[in-house]
């Protein structure tokens, strides 16, 4: 057992933990009930009182992130990374939509999209604006996104929404069969989106505000799939600077690396 919990058993859509309390107590736990199982757990002896607590601090963060390598949830794994958040990861073969442990990954998400988040308490969080916003409002202190309320937080809003509107869903349909003529008029309207990302990095390192925020790896993570996808971004110099200053990061490089998409 790698710890204190282990998700070895899995039932229905979610995972079942273990705790092992002692050698001779193994206790079967549901998401939601680990909790109150270490609250009880605590008065047995100093040695437990102290692993529970260590224990509890990481399972009150406890999220599982539905993934397919390279995809849009590949911004959420980044914006984790920068919140300092650890998520246990699950991938989903998109085309025959199961997940790596063989559920049928539409009764987790009936969109059959990822990203998806299951929360600590069962609760799905889907649609990756909200999850990435979701994540920094959980570490307001990593400011990743401005306060709600603040008219910076509706400039991230607007950028968020161009993004997922206008940049993510022209891309999509190139991940799929098109003639070659649907396909060069897809990278064209690709293409006529990014003067307006061209333009607002002029002058600034980041999309919103002077600081790295979950626009930013938004951003990166579409904007990824140009070369992939042969659309030539080339022209528009400031996305170019964007995208490397980006790879740099070591949070990005992390989740490049988790999702077996950068060498070592
Ligand atoms: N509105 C969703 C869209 C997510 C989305 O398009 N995910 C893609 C991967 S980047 C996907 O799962 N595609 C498979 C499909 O649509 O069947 C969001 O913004 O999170």
């Amino acid at each position: 057992m790698p710890g204190w919990f282990s998700a070895e058993k899995k039932v229905g859509n979610h995972d079942q933990y273990t705790a092992a309390a002692a050698p001779d107590v193994e206790v079967p736990l549901r998401w939601g009930e680990r909790a109150g199982f270490l609250a009880g757990l605590r008065h047995l002896q100093p040695q437990i009182n102290l692993a529970c607590i260590a224990a509890e601090t990481t399972l009150e963060k406890h999220m599982k992130l539905f993934y397919s390598p390279g995809a849009c949830s590949l911004a959420v794994r980044i914006v984790a990374g920068e919140a300092g958040i650890t998520l246990e990861t699950e991938s989903v073969n998109l085309a025959d939509k199961r997940t790596a442990s063989g559920e049928d990954y539409r009764k987790i998400n009936p969109k059959g999209q990822v990203p998806a988040l299951i929360l600590d308490d069962g609760a799905i969080l889907t649609e990756g604006p909200v999850i990435m916003q979701f994540l920094a409002d959980q570490k307001p202190e990593a400011n990743l996104a401005p306060a709600f309320g603040t008219m910076e937080r509706y400039r991230l809003l607007e950028v968020l929404g161009f993004l997922n509107a206008e940049i993510h869903k022209s891309y999509s349909p190139m991940f799929h069969e098109m003639t070659d003529e649907a396909r060069a008029e897809r990278k064209e309207l690709v293409r006529s989106k990014y003067p307006v990302l061209d333009t607002l990095l002029e002058g600034r390192e980041w999309l919103v505000g002077n600081h790295f925020t979950v626009a930013d790896a938004y951003m990166f993570t579409l904007t990824n799939w140009a070369p992939f996808l042969r659309v030539d971004l080339s022209e528009f110099e400031n996305v170019q600077a964007f995208q490397r200053r980006m790879e740099k990061r070591p949070h990005v490089q992390a989740a490049l690396r988790a999702e077996g998409l950068l060498n070592q």
